[in-house]
């Protein structure tokens, strides 16, 4: 199972869980408490709503491009929370950061002449940013 997979089936998890807890809500509450707990502005079936649709908009944004970097992390690396690979060079924001020690801002980290993706296709550039020398020799022009 990828990762992209996993997040989903959480997310899916994560909706069945939110929409139990309301159902059975629903079905335990008396009329009288749903008189007098009504707030002047909103009923409560209205707040109720609101509430849920924070916490799916709190929910959807928290790795919203899938990458495998929260929204939070994409802050802290200067990279797009709306796109998973930000500067387009063929690896994921999340792969550069933890695997291939890459810059997620550049695409040819290391100023080999190629996308950081194609060089990590290649064998060229390896898992903690090492350079596997051997096969940068047999791509060179
Ligand atoms: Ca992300
Ligand atoms: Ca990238």
């Amino acid at each position: 199972m990828n990762k992209r997979t996993l997040v989903i089936v959480v997310g899916v998890v994560i909706v069945g869980i939110i929409i139990a807890i309301i159902v059975q809500r629903r079905h335990g509450q008396s009329p009288a408490v749903l008189t007098t707990t009504a707030a002047p502005t909103a009923d409560p079936q209205t707040q109720q709503a609101n509430r849920i649709a924070q916490t799916f908009q709190t929910a959807l944004k928290i790795d919203q491009d899938l990458d495998g970097l929260s929204d939070e992390e994409e802050k802290k690396y200067g990279t797009s929370p709306a796109s998973s690979d930000t500067d387009q060079d063929g690896l994921l924001d999340k792969d550069e950061v933890t695997i291939f020690k890459t810059d997620p801002l550049k695409t040819d980290t290391y100023g080999i002449g190629h996308l950081d993706g194609w060089s990590v296709q290649r064998g060229i550039i390896l898992p903690d940013g090492k350079i596997n020398q051997a096969q940068l020799n047999k791509f060179k022009k």
